[in-house]
This record gives structure tokens, sequence and C-alpha cells, in this order.
């Protein structure tokens, strides 16, 4: 596969791949998530490749989610709601490798709920993580709520998917959504750091704690399938469309008229 919407680079044991769409805030499009799903399963069944590395190109965001300017209704790919985010959030599940999320910027909504799957995160100073969802009519389920709620509890996550808040790197690692965060210009070198003394310990032994640390979770697949298919009904909605449309012209949108 030649790759439009991504980098990918495999040195001394890690793969890194990085969402090239700056202009976009490294927001994913449908083909955005055909490549990543090839990559990630390209590094994670290589048995040269010990971590992945998640991030995005520039300094301004990790990845805010779905691309909204491919966004009438369904979006532009192929799937449930016209982007297969199930099958690109399960396979940074199912690689047999640690998937760290290097985020510098903004890792907002759906990018958000990829950095919360990936196994680990190293957030810098500039990070800020949040969901976006009930501001631009859209919601993860499955893996970006219950998910989050194992991640940082259930109060946070509610708080995190109700009120749409901005969180910073700092922030993060104090609810558990970061492991730590450095500055900006020491971002490689700690990720270096960790990809380093992951590839010393055993392989085998990681990928057992990974798949033991997943089965725990398994039942949100299911729920998240089912949430997609909820929400490919609600994007066929005013509601959801009023979202959409207030984002990309750039105004508060409108939603108390929808109140059931
Ligand atoms: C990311 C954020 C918070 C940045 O805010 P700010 O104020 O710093 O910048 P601004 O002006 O909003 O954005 C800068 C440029 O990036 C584009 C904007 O449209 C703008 O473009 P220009 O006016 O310069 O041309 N941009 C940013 N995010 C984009 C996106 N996702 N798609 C297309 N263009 C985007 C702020 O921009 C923000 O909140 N963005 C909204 C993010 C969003 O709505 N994400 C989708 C959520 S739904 C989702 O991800 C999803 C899922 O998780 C699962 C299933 C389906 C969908």
């Amino acid at each position: 596969m030649e790759y439009q919407d991504i980098l990918y680079t495999e040195a001394d044991g890690v793969a890194t791949i990085t969402i090239d769409r700056p202009e976009k805030m490294n927001a994913f499009r449908g083909q955005t998530c055909e490549e990543l799903i090839h990559a990630f399963n390209r590094a994670g069944w290589n048995k040269d490749i010990g971590v992945i590395v998640l991030t995005g190109a520039g300094d301004r965001a990790f990845c805010t989610g779905g691309d909204q300017s491919a966004h009438e209704g369904p979006y532009d790919g192929r799937g449930t709601i016209g982007l297969p985010v199930e099958e690109l959030q399960s396979v940074i599940r199912d690689v047999p490798k640690p998937v760290i999320a290097r985020v510098q910027g903004y890792a907002i909504g759906g990018g958000n709920v990829l950095a919360v799957i990936c196994d680990l995160t190293i957030a810098a100073d500039t990070a800020q993580f949040g969901q976006v969802g009930p501001k631009v009519g859209s919601v993860d389920p499955g893996f970006g709520t219950a998910y989050l709620a194992q991640v940082v509890g259930e109060k946070k996550a509610r708080e995190i998917w109700y009120l749409c808040r901005r969180y910073t790197g700092e922030q993060a690692v104090e609810m558990g959504l970061a492991n730590t965060v450095v500055p900006a210009d020491e971002l490689d070198a700690e990720v270096d750091r960790w990809c380093a003394e992951i590839l010393e310990r055993s392989p085998t032994a990681i990928a057992i704690a990974k798949r033991s640390f997943n089965a725990a979770t398994e039942n949100l697949r299911g729920i998240s399938s089912m949430g997609m298919q909820a929400l490919a009904l609600y994007y066929d909605t005013d509601e959801s469309r009023e979202g959409v449309t207030a984002f990309m012209e750039k105004r508060k949108p409108d939603f108390r008229k929808f109140a059931k």
C-alpha cells in the first residue's frame, strides 16, 4: 500500500506511524484510517519490531479525530459510519506489541480516543487532551467512553464527555490519561528512552501481558460496534448536522432546540 496520509518508518526495533495531515490538524478521513490499519498490521506482525509509536506531524496536533470537512452525514470512507474507526481501534489493541502515543499539541475527539487506546501515552507540555463529540454532533461509544472510564474513572470520564473541556499534559498525568509529561523539546528523547527499555524486555512476556490487560475490556468491542450503528443513525439527524455545520461555520451550535 502506498501511503498518502501517514508516514511510516522503522529503526532499531521501533516502528513510528505518523498521521501526516498537519493542514487538518492531523484529523483522519476514511483513507487515513485504512492506511493506519495497514501500518499497524505491518509493524505489529514484524518480528524485528518491538514497539510502535503513534504520533502526528508538526507540533500543533497529535490528532483531532474525524475530519469534519469529510463529514456530510456519514464520513467519506468504509464502515458503519464511513470511517473504519472500530477496526483501527481494534488493531491497536490486537497487535502484540506495546503502542506508545507520542502526544504534542491537540489530542482531541477521536484523536484523544486513539491516545487512550494506546498502551502508553507520553505527552509534551504543549499537549491538550479532550473530547468534543457533544460540541460537534458526535460521540465515540464503547472504547471512547466506557474504556476511558476504565482509564480515568467514571466521574472523570463523564466530566470529559459531558463538558468537553481541555486538559493539559500535567492534568492528564494526574488523572491517569498519560504516563508522563516532559518539555516539548525533550519529547523525542523521552519516547526513545521508553522504547529502549521496552526493547530490553521479553517480547513474549509483554505480548501475553498486553493480551491479558485487553481481556478484561474485550466486551467493549461489542458495545463499540453497537454504538457505531447508533452513531450512523445519529449522523442522519438535524441535531448532529447542527454540530458539524456550526464547527465548519465557526459558530456556536444551537442544540437546545433538539431537547427531548
Ligand atoms: C482542535 C481544536 C480544539 C483546535 O482549536 P483552535 O481554536 O486552536 O483552532 P481552530 O481554528 O478550531 O482549528 C484550526 C484549523 O484546523 C481545522 C479547523 O477547521 C481550522 O481550519 P482553518 O479554519 O484554519 O482552515 N481543524 C481542526 N480540527 C479539525 C477536524 N477534526 N477536522 C477538520 N478540520 C479541523 C478545534 O479545532 C476542534 O475542536 N476541532 C474539532 C475536532 C472535531 O470535531 N473532531 C471530530 C470529533 S468526532 C470524532 O473524532 C469521531 C470519533 O471519535 C469516532 C467516530 C467518529 C468520529
